[in-house]
């Protein structure tokens, strides 16, 4: 009954916010959006996303932008994320598209340290970019591959966190959502480097927790099955066959289911943190066991 009370009130205020935000300097405005912290927190937050030109990040961006919030977002192609961020302006809010690629060290540090005052005061980061690269044995494995997915998914995540984590003490709060995989719980037979990648994320997300205690920045892990997404195209280069063969038989997880996670995990309130999560499709268990049909 006080929680339905309250989310009345909650709605009829964010709606109002929202309104305001067209009035330039309500965006300047820091505190209002807190209205009750020991209660609830309307949040007019800043996330930002890697990887936001398809999939999960994509997902993830439209599902923010569709509650009111600001998107700072990043990918490669830089067409995508043009029609990306138009799709979020849509729906009045702000949003900042950064043509980067997580690999390049120097271009993370200037891009995410010249960010304009008012983009600064970032809420979440989610370092979703990442990819596989083939899917062969150990010995059949390409170098080259392995050098990418260690590139993009460990050290473009770790010069992502680095980067954003200035803003996040200064500003004494901050949330670093990683997306890891099932592939970081459990090594399947060829999947050597990209399990040992998402191994990694996992690592990194429980050092950054305890390192991170003091600054009251929150990780979390959240760790996906088998997503419909272009995840497969890429990692089979393409051969249309063998990316839809990874999703027949059975109904997946798609880029949608993770957005709602993410967006769940990220408007808890201020002293709850999910720190690890695992998520699945119904027909699946974990790395090695999927019920397939037909
Ligand atoms: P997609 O291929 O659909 O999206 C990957 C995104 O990462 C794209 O926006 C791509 O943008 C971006 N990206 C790749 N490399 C770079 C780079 N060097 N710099 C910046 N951005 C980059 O795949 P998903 O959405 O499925 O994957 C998102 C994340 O989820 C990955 O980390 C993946 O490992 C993980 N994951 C996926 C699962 C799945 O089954 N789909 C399951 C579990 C985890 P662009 O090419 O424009 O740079
Ligand atoms: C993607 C899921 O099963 O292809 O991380 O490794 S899987």
């Amino acid at each position: 009954m006080f929680n339905d009370a309250l989310s009345v009130d909650y709605n009829t205020i964010h709606r109002l916010l929202r309104c305001a935000r067209n009035i330039d300097v309500y965006f300047h405005l820091p505190n209002i959006n807190t209205i009750d912290n020991s209660l609830f927190t309307i949040q007019n937050m800043i996330i930002l996303i890697t990887g936001a030109t398809s999939g999960f990040g994509k997902a993830i961006a439209l599902k923010f932008a569709r509650e009111g919030h600001n998107c700072i977002i990043t990918g490669r192609r830089e067409d995508k994320l043009k029609k990306v961020a138009d799709e979020i302006a849509k729906h009045n809010v702000q949003v900042l598209p950064l043509v980067l690629d997580v690999q390049d060290r120097k271009a993370v540090g200037n891009t995410i340290t010249s960010l304009e005052q008012r983009w600064q005061n970032i809420d979440v980061l989610v370092n979703n970019a990442g990819l596989a690269l083939g899917r062969d044995t150990f010995d059949k494995a390409d170098i080259d591959d392995w050098d990418t997915m260690i590139d993009t998914n460990v050290k473009g995540l770790l010069y992502m966190s680095k980067a954003v984590l200035p803003y996040f003490i200064k500003n004494k709060k901050g949330h670093i959502i990683n997306i890891g995989s099932t592939a970081g719980k459990e090594v399947y037979e060829k999947g050597n480097v990209y399990c040992a990648s998402k191994f990694a994320v996992n690592a990194i997300s429980q050092a950054q927790r305890i390192d991170l205690l003091p600054h009251r920045i929150k990780v979390t892990c959240i760790n996906p099955g088998a997503a419909e997404t272009e995840f497969s195209n890429v990692r089979f280069k393409g051969d249309e066959q063998k990316a839809a063969a990874v999703y027949t038989g059975y109904q997946p997880l798609q880029a949608n289911d993770i957005a709602d996670v993410v967006y769940y995990c990220s408007t808890l309130p201020p002293n709850v943190c999910i720190n690890d999560l695992v998520m699945t499709s119904i027909a699946q268990a974990n790395s090695f066991y999927t019920y397939k049909q037909g």
